[in-house]
Parts: C-alpha cells; structure tokens; sequence
C-alpha cells in the first residue's frame, strides 16, 4: 500500500482468456460456425483488427504475468479478481465449451499460483451442459479456490432465468460463492437495430442485453427460490438502479392486473432483491454520482471498484476515483473491504 492511502485498491472486473481461445474463436469466425452476429460483429474486429486499441487488447488479454503485473503497478492496482473474457465458452459448441471451461480454469489457476499475493480468480462454466457447468463450479471452487462463477451473460440467446439453468443457482449457493454476470453483445434479435448505429458494444448495448439478463432473472423468482445467491453486475448496475422505483411501481401494477403469464408476483419488490441479492461494480465508470447514487440507494457495502482491464486501461481514472467526494470508510468499502469479503480475499 503506497503512502497516504488507508486502503487497498481492489479490481474486480478484469478480463483475461488463454492464448488458445482467440484460436478457436478465429475458427469460428473464419467458418462462420456461430448464430451470433454479436459475437461475428465483435469479435470479428477484435480479432484481427491492427488499431492500437485492439492490438492493445489482444496483447494484454493473454498475458497475466510481466505486463500485466507492470499496469497493476503503475495504476497503483494491488490485487485484482480476474475472469474470462467475454463470451468466454458460451460461444463455442457444447463439448468444445465444457471442455475449454475446464482448460481456462485450470489456466487461471497456474496463474493466480504464480502470483497469490495480486490475484483471486472467478470460474468459467458452460450453461450449454448445466450439470457438467455445476460440477464444474464445484471443481473450480473448491479444488482451485476459485471465489465465483462468471457467466456473460446470454449464451447463444438463453438466459438463465430457464429453470434448465438453475443448476448453476443452486451450485453457486452451495458453495457460498457469488456469480458475476458480465455482459455479452446483444442477443441476435435485439443486435440489428443497435448495430445499425454502432450501438451493441460497451457503449449501450451490453447494458440493455445485461439489465435485461438480470430483470429476467428478478422477475422469473431465482432469488425466491435461491434467498442467499449472490450476483454481480458492473457497469454501474448496468443502469438498473436509476430506475429502481419505476421497475417495482411497474412490477406491482403488472403482476396485480395479471397481465404477464410469464411474470408471477414475487415474495418482495424487485429493489429487495437488488438491494439484498445483487452487488455492483463501477466497471468502465470512473464517475462519482452513480457511484455514490447506488451507495445511496443500494447501500455502501454493495458498490464495489472494477478497472475493466484491458478493455479500459486509465491510470488517471484510479486518480479520479481516488478523488471522489466521498467519507473515507466508503471510499475503503468500494475500493477494498467490499471485495474482501464477497470474494473472501
Ligand atoms: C469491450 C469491453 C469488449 C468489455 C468486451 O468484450 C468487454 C469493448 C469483447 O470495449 O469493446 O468485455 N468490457 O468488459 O468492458
Ligand atoms: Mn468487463
């Protein structure tokens, strides 16, 4: 810890992916074996394309060790909790995406050996074999110590509010682990009208395809059934808490007019469940009101720091964050204690 700080600086959105996976997703690419103009739109260019910023992605995905290390320094990051980039394996064919979880688990796990003292890891499963991904989970958990589960979030246009999925729930409640749901491009019907104006990636639409994701999940009663599962969600809550007291004033006036087959009454409003089941980063926001505004409104023991790297590398952010407007025991929450305990760091 530098001098003049009370605190830690912990990351908790940071992405990475073996060398390997960029292989199988230029495969995929090259044979157009996917249904996901998404992912082809995304990954498309981030594959190959030779702009300094994605050539900077690439290089700095794939390496958990020297340079990766130097940038946590330079930024004054001291630990960071990483996990498989975006769409990690729910892009890939079923056996190929079991298989590959395990691989990149593994991966992550020599990693974090080589350096303990800067990083925990989260477990990649594939939703495509629910069982496989529970056990995988467990594996991942509880022989790697891993502290959570990544899951981003559509695979190939399901979601996990299918009850197929809850496999996955169950495991991650189990375990006491919590599981981040990260965004992925916007499902292939909602992809075309944002992708017309450049629209689908971080800019707006993994926000609408991820709040989405966790609307579905609220709504459908995971957390009925599971009181005590755990999910993160970046990107300020993916904007969710703006408009916590319209989602519950609209979940209660649809569910009492019966509108909605599909959208039963729940045991609490939709903001209980955010504010007693859902934690949130400020991934890619390095701006103090919505962070203070979910410390407000959610509660400070909820509103957790995340870089983003290498999809956003600002030493001058952490400055910014450091800088906020904020009591100094909130400031170490968000930046330190808040991780500690949810990743039991
Ligand atoms: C971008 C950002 C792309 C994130 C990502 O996956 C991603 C980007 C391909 O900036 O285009 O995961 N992100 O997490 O911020
Ligand atoms: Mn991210």
């Amino acid at each position: 810890m530098a001098e003049g700080r009370d605190y830690l600086r912990i990351a908790t959105e940071e992405a990475f992916c073996p060398p390997e996976m960029l292989g199988v997703y230029a495969k995929l690419i090259d044979t157009k074996q996917v249904d996901d103009p998404g992912f082809l739109g995304m990954w498309g260019f981030y594959i190959s394309s030779p702009t300094a910023r994605t050539t900077f992605i690439r290089d700095h995905l794939v390496d958990v060790d020297e340079k990766r290390i130097a940038h946590m320094d330079a930024a004054g990051i001291d630990k960071a909790v990483l996990s498989l980039t975006a769409p990690g394996v729910q892009i890939m064919p079923k056996d190929t995406a079991v298989g590959f979880a395990t691989f990149a688990n593994d991966w992550l796990a020599d990693a974090i050996a080589r350096h303990p003292d800067r990083y925990v890891g989260l477990a990649a499963a594939a939703p495509q074999d629910p069982a496989a991904a529970a056990k995988e989970i467990e594996r991942a958990v509880t022989r790697l110590g891993m502290r959570g589960v990544i899951i981003s979030s559509h695979t190939l246009g399901e979601y996990l509010d299918d009850q197929k999925f809850w496999p996955i729930f169950e495991a991650a409640e189990a375990l006491d682990v919590p599981i981040y749901i990260h965004p992925n491009t916007p499902n292939r019907h909602m992809y075309p009208t944002l992708a017309e104006k450049g629209l689908d990636g971080a800019i707006y639409g993994f926000s609408v395809e991820t709040g989405m994701h966790i609307l579905r999940i609220i709504v459908a009663g995971v957390f009925d059934r599971f009181p005590r599962l755990q999910i993160v969600i970046g990107h300020v809550g993916e904007s969710l808490p703006f408009t916590l007291y319209r989602i519950d004033y609209m979940h209660r006036a649809s569910t009492l007019s019966g509108r909605y087959e599909a959208m039963k009454p729940l045991k609490r409003a939709p903001s209980d469940y955010m504010k007693e089941n859902l934690h949130y980063t400020n991934s890619g926001v390095a701006w103090a009101p919505p962070i203070r505004f979910i410390q407000d409104v959610i509660g400070v023991d909820r509103m957790m720091y995340a870089m983003d790297y290498p999809y956003q590398y600002l030493p001058a952010e952490v400055e910014t964050l450091d800088a906020m407007d904020m009591p100094a025991a909130d400031k170490k929450a968000f930046f330190q204690t808040n991780a500690e305990k949810l990743f039991k760091m």
